[in-house]
Parts: C-alpha cells; structure tokens; sequence
C-alpha cells in the first residue's frame, strides 16, 4: 500500500529509517537527527528584492512572460532545474585542469571513461546541452511521417521530432494526467499504448522509442525499473531501437529504490536502467550538475559515426563538442557527485517537504510531489480562469507579482500548439540543485498561500505575439480586458 504523503519512506544511506516523517530526518551513526543540506556553503550569491510596485512595471514590460524578466528582478529563480546547479569545489578545482586542446584533450577521455562506466554505453558524443543531442539524433534517425513514442515528450523533443517531419506521441499511463491520483510510478509508459501506434502506423514508422526519466511535463513523475524492462523487451519483440532522455536519470534510480522496485547502490540501479536501452540522450544540465553540457551516448556503431559526422557539422570537432575541455571535467565530476545516495536523499527529501507545506496550506498541486519540482495545479487553483485564457500563466506571472517568485508554465502556453490544449496545465516550481535551502522554499510556500487566499482577483491573460516553434520563450501577452 502506498503511504499518505507524510508516511513516506524516502530512504537515506545504509542504516535509513523508514516510516512516518523519515524524510525529514538525516543520519549520523545510529542517531536520527533532522535531516539537513549534505554540504556546507563556501561562496554566497546575494539575493534580489524589489518592491511590489517594480514587479508590476517589470511584469508588464515582460509581455506577461517572465522569460522576459531580467533575473536582476528576481528574488527566488524556480523557472528551471536546468543549468542553475551551484558546482561543487571539486567541479571548481576541475576547471582548472581544462586541456583546451582543440582534438583529444584529456578532459573528454575523463568525460568518456566516466560516462561509459555510468552508462554501459560504447560511445560517447558530448553536445554543449540537450536538445543538441536531440537535435543530432532526430536528424538522424527520424523521416518524414515517423512516429516517435515517449511517456511524454519534453517541449524540445517534441520540437526537434517535429523539425524533421516526424509525428511526437505520449504514450505515458493515463493516471499520469490526474493530478489527484497518488501513485508512485506515475512516469510509467502504457504498453497498450505503443501496441496502438505500432498498429496504426507500423514497425517501419517507428524510428526509435524515447523513454524520459523522470517524465518532465507530467510532473517530474519517476518510471520504474519494472516498466523500463516492459518497454526493452517491447522495443526488442519488434527489433525498434530504444533511447532514453536521461536528464534526471539519478532522481530516478533513487525514487526506484525509496518507492521499491530496485535494491543496492544507486550507481548499480543506474547501470541497470541503462543496460535495457540502447543509448540516450542526455542534458548534464540537470543531473550532470553543470551549467552548461550534454551528450549522446550510444552501442550502435553506425549510427554513432552518423551524428559524429553531424556534430562536427554544428557543435565541434568530437573530443569537445561545443564545450571547453574545462567543461567536460566539470560535467564528468557532476556525473559521479549526483550518484551520491546522501545528496539525493537531500534533494528528493527537500522538494517533498516544500510540497507537504503547499499541501498543508491547501494549494493544489500534483501528487506525488516530484523529483525536480514541485507543480501546481492550475485548472483547480484558478477554477474561474477557461483553459483558452491561459490560467497557468496567468498564476505564474501572479507568483511573480507576490514575492518576486519564478517558476514557468507547463500548460496551453507551452503545449497548445495545433489547435489542442494539453489535459494539464501546471506552474512548475523548479529547485536549482544545491542553491536554496528549506527557509527559501519556505517562503515560495508563504508567497504561494498568500495567493492562494487571494485567488479570485487573479485574471486571464491573452496573446498579443507567438513565434511559429516554441513559442512560451518569447510569447506575449497582456491580461483580458485590458485593452
Ligand atoms: C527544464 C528544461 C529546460 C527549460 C525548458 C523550458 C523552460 C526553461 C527551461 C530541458 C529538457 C528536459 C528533458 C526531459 C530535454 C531537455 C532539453 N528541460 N529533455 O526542464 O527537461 O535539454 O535544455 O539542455 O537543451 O527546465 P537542454
């Protein structure tokens, strides 16, 4: 059975109590302390504030489009997990071992080595983000009229598939669109759902299979070790390579081991995961604890040489790919620090008990909490807002406006791009690793509460600019009835 939100076990090093309120506990010996941040801080960022009266002059400004705000403005940054890590001081001390050789630095066999023995993976093709590595798969593998499953697809896959021709599906459990519904493996793929694509549109049509570990746009949802070994054996029955988005593969190997399903290190669990697959895609950006990095890791070898030729074409020669090699130390040194069970345990456990706060206050938000972020629901936070009026953003720009707080839309913005709304429209609070503490999601909590008492004065908002691709980067818009 699975336990109510305040039971949950989220585990912790060897010797971890389970049971009620665990996660709020950390270890030492055999005494149960509090848990608290795994590290100590060794160099501080001062905070911005500003008056209310700025943030409605910069949000006005902005389009009603907080990509638009300059972060100068911005008190607490949850517009992404992506990028915004604080690196340790062995990252620090990494970067001055940069071999910025133009071919075979040192750094990327570092990188390669690391990624190899993390992964499985043969070859490795380092990208300076994500949707490069994307973007070097799908041109590679995805015809025009090829159907592409994922549980569900990230905005720039779903874009990159579509820039060659290609048609995204979601084929994530249905459970996954409920945000009342509290089970723990709510990332998991339908199986009868790649069944349905397959007989719609053939083996030929269906280039590879993604699999997005954790399911980003569905809440940050895990997917189990179990459904992963579903959708190999899946995709090997009907000889279709498959690949994961592998952002946040640690939180999700971790989540496998407090919500049951895998045993052991977190490394072990991770190796498992990867050796059902046949490569990934990868934004060290998230996981890889670096600002900036990314790469494709693969076993095909013809395919490998394929999007090397590609890379060099758009980011680089192969032993640096769009990086410095100082970078490439860096992410290598990101990889192995993410796979540390007590600084996971840190992360997954913060973000669970910034949730309980918004669950205790009564804001609606998805269940279970996720890994990176915790959502709120904005269909049932601003009930009085329809869907074509955008009530997501319209509460991410509120937020703002409150306490100076960003986090971003996950909705019709983002989503509603051929004439069809999304079932979900959330506002994504995203925790940068490593950067805030509990006070600071305490107070996004207090912003969150504040506004959530004073929801009906919250309006809809209206286009006024959207770019044909992407268009929430730099969409704006204006609130309804203001013109
Ligand atoms: C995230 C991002 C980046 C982002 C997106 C929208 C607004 C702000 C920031 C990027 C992902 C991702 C998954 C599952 C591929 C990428 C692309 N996520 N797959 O969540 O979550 O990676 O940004 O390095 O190109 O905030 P890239």
């Amino acid at each position: 059975m699975w336990p109510s939100l305040r039971e949950r076990p989220l585990g912790g090093p060897p010797d971890a109590a389970v049971g009620d309120r665990a996660h709020l506990q950390g270890w030492c010996g055999n005494r149960i302390f509090r848990r608290m941040e795994p590290f100590k801080i060794k160099t501080v960022e001062t905070i911005p504030f500003v008056t209310r009266a700025e943030r409605a002059t910069a949000l006005a400004e902005s389009g009603y489009n907080v990509f638009n705000i300059p972060s100068r403005l911005i008190t607490i940054d949850l517009l992404t997990d992506s990028g915004t890590s604080a690196m340790s001081d062995h990252q620090w001390a990494a970067l001055m071992l940069g071999d910025e050789s133009y071919a075979g630095s040192s750094n990327y066999y570092r990188f390669e080595e690391t990624v190899q023995r993390i992964t499985g993976y043969q070859h490795v093709i380092p990208t300076h983000q994500g949707r490069v590595a994307e973007n070097l798969l799908f041109t590679t593998v995805v015809k025009e009229g090829d159907h592409v499953p994922n549980n569900i697809h990230f905005d720039t896959t779903q874009a990159n598939i579509e820039h060659n021709g290609g048609v995204a599906v979601n084929c994530v459990i249905d459970e996954a669109y409920d945000p009342t519904i509290d089970i723990p493996f709510k990332g998991d793929m339908d199986i009868a759902k790649l069944d349905r694509v397959l007989g719609e549109v053939g083996r030929e049509r269906i280039p590879l299979v993604m699999l997005t570990i954790t399911n980003n746009s569905g809440g940050g949802q895990p997917v189990s070790l179990e459904n992963a070994r579903q959708v190999s054996q899946w995709c090997r029955k009907h000889g279709i390579p498959f690949i994961y988005d592998a952002c946040r593969f640690a939180e999700n190997a971790y989540f496998n081991k407090v919500r049951g399903g895998a045993d052991g290190e977190i490394a072990d669990i991770v190796r498992e995961f990867f050796a059902l697959a046949d490569g990934c895609t990868m934004s060290a950006k998230k996981d890889g604890l670096v600002n900036m990095g990314g790469f494709v890791a693969l076993n095909n070898d013809e395919l490998s040489t394929q999007i090397t030729n590609m890379l060099i074409l758009i980011e680089g020669f192969p032993t640096y790919g769009g990086l410095a090699g100082r970078d490439l130390e860096a992410m290598a040194q990101g990889m192995e620090e993410v796979l540390d069970e007590r600084y996971l345990a840190h992360r997954i456990g913060q973000i669970q008990q910034f949730g309980e706060r918004l669950c205790d206050a009564g804001v609606p938000i998805v269940l279970p909490v996720g890994g990176h972020a915790v959502y709120l629901d904005a269909k049932r936070f601003l009930p009085h807002i329809p869907q074509e009026e955008f009530p997501a953003q319209a509460l991410t720009c509120a937020l703002y406006l409150e306490g100076g707080v960003r986090g971003v839309e996950i909705g019709g913005l983002m989503f509603a791009i051929h004439g069809e709304w999304p079932e979900l429209e959330l506002v994504r609070l995203a925790v940068p690793r490593r950067v805030y503490t509990r006070s600071h999601l305490d107070y996004v909590a207090d912003v969150c509460a504040n506004l959530y008492r004073e929801r009906d004065s919250i309006q809809g908002l209206k286009l006024t600019y959207e770019a044909p691709v992407l268009r929430h980067f730099t969409a704006r818009l204006e609130p309804v009835g203001a013109t």
